[in-house]
């Protein structure tokens, strides 16, 4: 600790919760006789929208591990416990604490993952009287000024163009100037459901035990945190580098094999499937995407994995990664309050708890509260896509995808959601919204057979809610969506129905959006 009688420091670098990597750019010409570290753990990051007991875990448990290493390193960190008593509890009042303490001369941050928190330093180094030097994030392939280049004078920003240019600019996947394999893109292979056999006997993914750290952390979380989304039970995400780096290896063999084949497929009681979960490690910075990449690609060369799979999991780690990040950025802050279709309704209360006969839903929300995670086309083609037929507005649904998802950090959930499967933004990330009757979760699941409700039903006891609220979402929205050459054949099914129809998909719509909402739990 210092003390003031101690040397002024001359630089203090703050570390995010997300900015766990010593190779950050902020760390660049760290002096260890002259500079010191700040790590803080803050009630208002917690608390700012409850928060998933195991998110909680994951970034207090990662950021003392990340001290450790500091330390090991012979830098000087100034970690602040969250419950220590001095704690100021925010971004503004500890940094403001700490630089009156150190008599720092200078802050220095990499680029935050949020807008919020770049603001909140930026006050923090005003009311001090002391410079902020923001650094580029090298975690990513792309910088922000990068993107912005690349974003102007384009009228649209389609992924897959980025993608391309991605894949040119770092040389992935690219022989002689042209797609390994001839091809940019496997998406059409990405689509196989299990079929009636379902997926079989699937391998649960590596996990890790907690250690001290992480037991510590577990009993301060039950403790401060009992009445927030979730158990602290099962914890077993990784928390260092070396975690991060063997889930890697253990995906790699595992199930990259199969995650191009089944990349949109659900299955009941089967969370994870082939995917990688090295979205928590990726974010937190304690895993470089170039290494993931990397490790696709060699498995890829070795021949034990094939092509649609390496290159799905490139796309979506060098594609779209990089561009939400890009958007979030270049968009930020008027992105946040897009509502393109004036989407007003609350999130209804079986979003937190599973509670409701909708299978597909149950399952989805179960294993999110089991695991702070469900897999990508649960997010897109279930939660998200229930919420956006209903009208839930679009910044309450990532509110609540920052509550209970363990990976989500404002730069890569807002684009995702209020962007992608909420259409908020109305089609900067999506050219069209990501829409669908209860026949596409049929298709890709195995949840319609044991649901009380029926896929190919809009209207009656048995209708599915999906099936109702997609063909009236349609015709609350055909105006809109009539001139989008991506929606024509939606719209024309929908044209084709009778105005007796429409009269009674459109009333049993307003009844399900009145049930579906009566409660909510904020
Ligand atoms: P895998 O399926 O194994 O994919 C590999 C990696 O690719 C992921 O770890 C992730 O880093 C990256 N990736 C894949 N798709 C995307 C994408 N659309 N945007 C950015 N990265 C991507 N991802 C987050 O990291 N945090 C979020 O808060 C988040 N919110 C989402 C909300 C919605 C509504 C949707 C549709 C997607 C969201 N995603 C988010 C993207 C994606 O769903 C998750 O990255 C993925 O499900 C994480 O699981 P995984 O690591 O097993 O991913
Ligand atoms: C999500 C989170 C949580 C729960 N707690 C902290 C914390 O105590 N200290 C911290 O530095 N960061 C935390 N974070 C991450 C932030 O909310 C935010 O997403 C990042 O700072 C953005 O870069
Ligand atoms: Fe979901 Fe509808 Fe299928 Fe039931 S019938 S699982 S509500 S899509």
């Amino acid at each position: 600790m210092a003390s003031p009688a101690a040397e002024p420091v001359r630089n203090l670098v703050v570390v995010l919760g997300d900015q766990l990597d010593a190779g950050a750019a902020a760390f660049d010409r760290f002096d260890r006789e002259r500079d010191a570290v700040l790590m803080m753990e803050l009630a208002e990051e917690a608390s700012y929208v409850p928060q998933h007991k195991q998110r909680l875990v994951l970034f207090f448990s990662a950021m003392r591990h990340f001290r450790a290493a500091l330390r090991k390193r012979r830098r000087r960190v100034h970690y602040v416990t969250l419950d220590d008593a001095d704690n100021r509890g925010s971004f503004r009042e500890e940094v403001v604490r700490w630089v009156e303490r150190t008599r720092a001369a200078r802050l220095i941050v990499t680029e935050p993952g949020e807008h919020r928190v770049r603001e909140a330093l930026r006050a923090a180094a005003g009311q001090c009287g002391v410079p902020l030097d923001i650094r580029t994030d090298r975690h990513f392939y792309t910088d922000t000024a990068q993107f912005e280049d690349y974003a102007r004078g384009r009228r649209e920003l389609l992924l897959e163009n980025f993608y391309r240019a991605m894949r040119r600019r770092h040389d992935v996947l690219m022989k002689g100037g042209k797609p390994l394999g001839g091809r940019w893109n496997f998406d059409a292979e990405n689509r196989s459901a299990f079929g009636k056999a379902g997926p079989g006997e699937v391998r649960a993914p590596r996990r890790f035990r907690p250690d001290r750290t992480t037991r510590d952390v577990m009993a301060m979380v039950e403790r401060e945190f009992a009445d927030s989304p979730g158990s602290t039970r099962g914890f077993g995400l990784p928390v260092t580098r070396a975690h991060a780096q063997s889930l890697l290896a253990d995906f790699v063999e595992h199930r990259l094999p199969r995650f191009g084949d089944h990349q949109d497929a659900m299955a009941a009681g089967e969370p994870f499937l082939y995917h990688s979960l090295l979205s928590t490690s990726l974010n937190l910075h304690l895993l470089d995407p170039r290494a993931a990449v990397q490790a696709a690609v060699e498995a890829g060369e070795a021949g034990a994995a094939p092509p649609n799979a390496v290159e799905g999991f490139v796309r979506q780690v060098l594609g779209w990664r990089e561009y939400v990040r890009g958007v979030y950025w270049s968009k930020m802050p008027d992105y946040a309050a897009l509502n393109a279709l004036d989407a007003q309704l609350p999130m209804p209360a079986f979003m937190w708890s599973g509670e409701t006969d909708m299978r597909c839903v149950s399952e989805s929300v179960g294993q999110l509260v089991a695991h702070a995670y469900t897999h990508h086309i649960q997010r897109l083609m279930v939660l998200g896509l229930l919420a956006m037929l209903l009208g839930v507005n679009p910044y309450e649904v990532h509110r609540w995808h920052l509550s209970l998802y363990a990976d989500a950090i404002d730069w890569v959930s807002l684009p995702n959601v209020l962007g992608m499967s909420q259409y908020g933004d109305g089609g900067i990330v999506g050219t069209k919204p990501y829409c669908a009757s209860g026949n596409y979760i049929n298709r890709m699941s195995d949840y319609c057979a044991g649901c009380r409700f029926d896929p190919g039903k809009s209207t009656g006891d048995d209708a599915c809610p999906f099936t109702t609220l997609y063909w009236d979402f349609l015709r609350r929205h055909r105006k809109r969506f009539a001139g989008n050459p991506r929606m024509g054949f939606q719209v024309r099914n929908l044209e084709r129905k009778s105005r007796t129809e429409l009269a009674s998909i459109r009333k049993a719509a307003d009844e399900l959006r009145d049930s579906l909402t009566a409660e909510t739990y904020l």
